[in-house]
């Protein structure tokens, strides 16, 4: 992992940590922290803060939308997880959330974590235009939903033991891990002021770049080492999920994932060295082992 990306895990994790210890106590708080800042890549932030070079903002002015996204995230695989879901015991090199509390408090604790996404967004002390908050938050909320993360889960799962097209699994792809990419690129570009035309164009090669991150994901099942990985791998065939390994095998995937990635790439140049930051970690993402 690059010295840039630790870096970044600590700083949004510190945020984090002041978040958590600035809430009224629960018995949800400890499940929702365990969720969160046990471990992780941290990827979408450092997403967010390679945008928001791209946009000369300062980490101050996106920080509580890498919470957010975070928040977010971490509740998507607490729920992932579940039982009734991918039924996994493992996540990031340690028991899932509702192995160690319980299933009932995983949910909630999930559930917690989505409106503490919003609140931190809302939250007075971040310092933002009003309109622009209300925007991201309508955004994210829709990103999130039955047309977003929430419904490419639904086809994930219906997609289980069946045949499906590629362009059926790509669609069900870029709505359950893509639009939350996708909401990486463009909120940075909100809050700079950015154009209409800027804002579609950031969000569409965020929405590219995240199906490219759940290629690099399904390939990890097939190839990767549990010990890396950080969970079981080799999942995706015995639950004969709808992947386009399955559709067109490992090479073919990898090709099509690598063409895609330089697409974005190439459109990145014109920001010249300020995109410096992002392509490698575009790079990354396809490059990894974890
Ligand atoms: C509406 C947010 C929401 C959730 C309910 C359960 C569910 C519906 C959606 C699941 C979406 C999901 C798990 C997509 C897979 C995305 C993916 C490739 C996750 C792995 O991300 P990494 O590698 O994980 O960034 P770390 O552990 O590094 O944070």
């Amino acid at each position: 992992m690059s010295e840039e990306i630790k870096n970044n895990i600590k700083i949004v994790d510190n945020f984090l940590r002041k978040i958590f210890s600035k809430q009224k106590k629960s018995g949800l708080i400890i499940p929702m922290k365990y969720g969160t800042l046990t471990g992780g890549k941290k990827i979408r932030s450092t997403i967010i803060f390679n945008v928001a070079k791209i946009f000369r903002l300062k980490r101050q002015k996106v920080v509580n939308i890498c919470a957010a996204v975070e928040f977010i995230h971490s509740y998507s695989l607490i729920h992932d997880d579940l039982p009734c879901m991918d039924n996994d015991s493992f996540r990031r090199g340690k028991a899932s959330t509702h192995k160690k509390f319980g299933e009932s408090t995983a949910i909630l604790a999930g559930n917690s974590l989505l409106t503490l996404a919003f609140e931190i967004i809302m939250d007075p002390n971040y310092k933002i235009e009003k309109n622009k908050k209300n925007l991201l938050s309508k955004i994210l909320a829709e990103y999130a939903g039955h047309t977003g993360i929430a419904g490419g889960q639904f086809l994930d799962l219906s997609y289980e033991k069946r045949k499906k097209s590629m362009s059926k699994i790509i669609d069900m792809q870029k709505k359950k891990t893509g639009k939350l990419f996708k909401f990486c690129f463009l909120a940075p570009a909100i809050i700079s002021g950015a154009s209409k035309q800027r804002i579609r164009e950031m969000g569409s090669m965020g929405e590219e770049l995240g199906l490219i991150f759940q290629i690099a994901d399904d390939l990890l099942d097939q190839k990767g080492i549990k010990k890396n990985v950080g969970k079981p791998v080799k999942k995706d065939q015995k639950k004969g999920k709808s992947t386009l390994i399955k559709l067109m095998g490992y090479k073919k995937t990898l090709e099509f994932a690598l063409i895609r990635k330089k697409m974005i790439i190439g459109k990145l140049k014109k920001y010249g060295f300020r995109s410096n930051q992002l392509i490698r970690t575009i790079n990354f993402i396809l490059d990894r082992s974890y």
